[in-house]
């Protein structure tokens, strides 16, 4: 039997442009992906979620829902744009009243909020200025969340300050998938990374400083995660190493405050612009270190490799469910939080997002019985647990998602909610696997 400890929090987790809808009502503004979505060509069927899972309008009605599926934590994130349309100056009361909304009706019902400051839509006016090319960009960020600070911090006790840096920096100008989409030369692309982190640390100091009762602060980060691919000393120590080195410029940074040697070496002229006080706000002390955890590479000890590690290629058949990039790792739920504890010793580790798109089939039953989604997360969730026991401060899990929503460049393609959504009539259908969790959540046993 698998059993988790009883305080284990179980959560769940959504993103601002993909749940809400209505992205421009009540005054805000533009977002940088709204502009991409608008780019003939740039998201499958060019979808775009003007109307999407509307949460926007049905925030109370899901909030029963996860109250009836017995999720304890919703990670949401605020829309930047509705609570300063222009990313800058002037602030939206009534971006402010639905944020209000929603965490009063969370806490109306025994659910703990979890805030995420930034998951990705930036106002266009910034993404016009160089967007995360600018470091004006991570400066106006640290003022916003000085106003969430400010507004929130007598509701809310965790906060976000940015997800996957990686993301909305390395892929967005320096690849096509991800908003604004930019295909530029590394050396600015390593500039708009560190500027990610830049904004993660100006978030933190502010909060830090503006929050009116103690508060918890972490980030939502996808390190790229690796696992031994065989579990022996060897293997776990290059594995580690691996660890630290690849993820250099973002978690390693974040968490030790300075670019390692081999990232300087390697990066040469291409190394971005800082100086020694945006380290020192990189690395401002964080309470809880989250992980989005997905999939993994598998990595063998190699004495022959200058850095001691091989990153090893995947098999043609390792097996994938319908998002091309997710391959299933579920060792990744054990390895990276222990290695992160390791390499970074930290109070709380939280498991962030998890989660799998599958090709999901509404039953003339009216039913979704989406077993396949269920084996991934038992198989997941059983390294999960096994982390907690071996004493890994492992202390929640915030399955992704919530609901189907718009999972970015493949638009409304892919479902990865354990509650179906009928985007015709938004009616809101726990699949199987919302019964599956909630009887996990409700015993702390892996059913
Ligand atoms: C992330 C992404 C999510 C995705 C999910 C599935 O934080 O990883 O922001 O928004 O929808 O990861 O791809």
């Amino acid at each position: 039997m698998i059993r988790f400890p009883k305080d284990f929090l179980w959560g769940a987790a959504t993103a601002s442009f993909q749940v809400e809808g209505y992205v421009t009502a009540d005054g805000a503004g533009d977002t940088n992906w709204l502009t991409y979505c608008r780019e003939p060509g740039r998201v499958v069927n060019d979808d775009i979620p003007l109307v999407g899972a509307s949460q926007y309008t049905k925030y109370a009605e899901d909030v029963q829902l996860m109250k009836s599926l017995g999720i304890q934590a919703y990670r949401f994130s605020t829309a930047w744009s509705r609570i300063q349309p222009t990313g800058r100056g002037t602030v939206n009361a009534k971006g402010l009243d639905y944020y209000d909304r929603l965490v009063d009706e969370l806490l109306a019902n025994g659910i703990e909020p979890w805030m995420t400051l930034f998951h990705w839509d930036l106002p266009q006016a910034l993404e016009d200025i160089g967007g995360w090319r600018n470091k004006e960009t991570p400066k106006a960020f640290g003022e916003f969340a000085k106003i969430i600070a400010e507004h929130f911090s007598d509701r809310v006790k965790h906060f976000f300050t940015v997800n996957e840096i990686s993301c909305f920096t390395r892929i967005a100008y320096g690849g096509l998938s991800k908003a604004p989409g930019l295909l530029l030369p590394r050396k600015e692309v390593n500039q708009a990374v560190h500027n990610g982190c830049l904004a993660h640390g100006y978030a933190a100091q502010a909060l830090r400083a503006y929050c009116k009762s103690p508060v918890k602060i972490g980030l939502a980060d996808n390190s790229a995660a690796f696992v031994p691919a065989l579990e022996t000393p060897e293997h776990i120590a290059a594995t580690k190493r691996a660890f630290r080195i690849e993820n250099a410029d973002i978690t390693t940074l974040i968490r030790e405050g300075n670019y390692l040697p081999e990232y300087l070496e390697a990066e040469g002229e291409n190394r971005p612009n800082y100086d020694d006080a945006e380290l020192a706000a990189i690395a401002t002390p964080i309470d809880f270190h989250g992980l989005n955890c997905y999939s993994a590479s598998e990595v063998l000890a190699d004495d022959s490799s200058p850095r001691g590690y091989r990153i090893l290629p995947k098999p043609a058949s390792a097996p994938r469910l319908v998002a091309n990039w997710l391959y299933l790792e579920p060792r990744v739920l054990y390895w990276a939080p222990r290695l992160v504890s390791e390499l970074w010793p930290v109070p709380e580790i939280y498991i962030t997002e998890n989660g799998c798109a599958c090709k999901d089939h509404l039953e003339r039953d009216g039913h979704v019985y989406d077993t396949d989604r269920i084996e991934f997360l038992r198989a997941y969730l059983a390294q999960a647990a096994r982390a907690v026991e071996d004493g890994v401060p492992l202390k929640g899990y915030f399955l992704w998602s919530l609901l189907d929503n718009f999972e970015w460049a493949q638009g409304f393609s892919q479902r990865f909610g354990m509650v179906y959504v009928n985007y015709q009539t938004l009616e809101r259908i726990p699949k199987l696997s919302a019964h599956f969790y909630h009887q996990l959540n409700s015993t702390g046993v892996l059913p």
